[in-house]
């Protein structure tokens, strides 16, 4: 296992030298903000993001993302020239030598949340989602009431974009998704790229847009869509966690088996009611997700890829984007790294034992 940190580029408020100093972080996952959905990642900028990375005594270890866009979800007839430009980025990414590219198939919103600063009983502030909420959120107006999204859609784009995905089933979505992966995961395994889909956050349909990664089942009907080692999964705890049918070490073991886990987020969620819940510190007695039982599942199934904490809270009076601070992270970082080198000096002492 890898244990890397997410950093937004040169915009982010944390530089990379304090990345660094998190205890056993060796990589990074990043991405070029500035190029548009659908246009071309231009390798040199890639290659100058890696150098960056590199100079600050750490490994560029994941893309994430590079957003698909949504003309292919809707399966437009752009969607041709623009997955053309997605394996051109997968063959930029590559020739950078970054080896996984995280991505999801969300429609118009890659995560939803009501509340980005929710007051937890000790102090610290944390991202929550409650369905009743956001059925109050009025949209005719537009994004500007969604919290993090105010500045990504205008009314009549988002009107438009609702519009258009009125028409497309889940079973639209599923052949759009099998259309865009036989296209660009051979260019993804011929260039040693693996994919690595997030699943859906949260993972059920919202504001009447379809959903479809939601569950255990609908990652291995993915992994198995085009049988190639390139075509795997991001297994994200804390997006799988507010389904309760989700399975998490079941899934992990699963997905494990097949070798289609190419990296990890974990996170921890507390469910606070049906569609409702808040995201919480990493361990396991804080939330709703065995992080332990998750790591011993992922070891057990020789995980060897790249993990990062995923969202924190907001604790010690840091400002910053909601769920990316450092403290918090940093704390996650090292609890996981904790219970992977617990689950790994068992498990080897077992084996002596024998
Ligand atoms: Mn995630």
């Amino acid at each position: 296992m890898q244990m890397t940190f997410r950093w937004f580029g040169q915009s982010d408020s944390i530089p990379l030298r304090h990345v660094r100093q998190i205890p056993a972080v060796v990589g990074v996952v990043s991405a070029l903000y500035d190029v548009a959905p659908g246009e071309i990642w231009p390798a040199p900028d890639v290659d100058r993001l890696a150098s960056t990375i590199d100079e600050a005594g750490l490994r560029f270890a994941v893309v994430e993302s590079i957003p698909v866009h949504e003309d292919i979800k809707l399966g437009r007839p752009a969607r041709e020239r623009l997955i053309d430009n997605y394996c051109a980025s997968v063959e930029s990414v590559a020739a950078a030598g970054i080896t996984t590219v995280c991505y999801n198939f969300m429609p118009v919103f890659d995560w939803m949340r009501t509340d980005l600063a929710m007051s937890l009983p000790d102090g610290s502030t944390a991202l929550a989602f409650d369905e009743a909420a956001l059925a109050e959120i009025k949209l005719a107006i537009g994004a500007s009431d969604l919290p993090g999204w105010s500045t990504r859609y205008d009314a009549a784009a988002l009107a438009s974009l609702r519009n258009a995905y009125s028409d497309i089933s889940e079973d639209a979505l599923w052949e759009h998704l099998e259309y865009f992966l036989l296209r660009v995961a051979p260019v993804a395994e011929s260039a040693g790229v693996k994919l690595a889909i997030h699943p859906d956050d949260p993972p059920w349909p919202i504001l009447g847009l379809p959903r479809i990664v939601t569950s255990g089942a609908a990652l291995e009907r993915i992994v198995r869509m085009v049988d190639t080692p390139a075509n795997g999964v991001t297994f994200c705890t804390g997006s799988l966690a507010p389904d309760p049918a989700n399975d998490l070490p079941a899934m992990a073991r699963r997905l494990g088996d097949l070798r289609r886990i190419h990296f990890v987020h974990c996170r921890n969620i507390k469910r606070t009611g049906a569609r409702s819940f808040h995201e919480t510190a990493h361990p396991s007695s804080l939330g709703d997700v065995d992080m332990f039982e998750v790591m011993r599942a992922l070891h057990q199934r020789g995980f060897a890829g790249p993990m990062r904490p995923d969202h924190g809270r907001m604790i010690w009076d840091e400002r910053g984007r909601p769920g990316y601070g450092l403290y918090d992270r940093a704390l996650g970082a090292t609890y996981l790294q904790g219970l992977w080198e617990g689950v790994s000096r068992s498990e080897s002492s077992g084996a002596n034992a024998v």
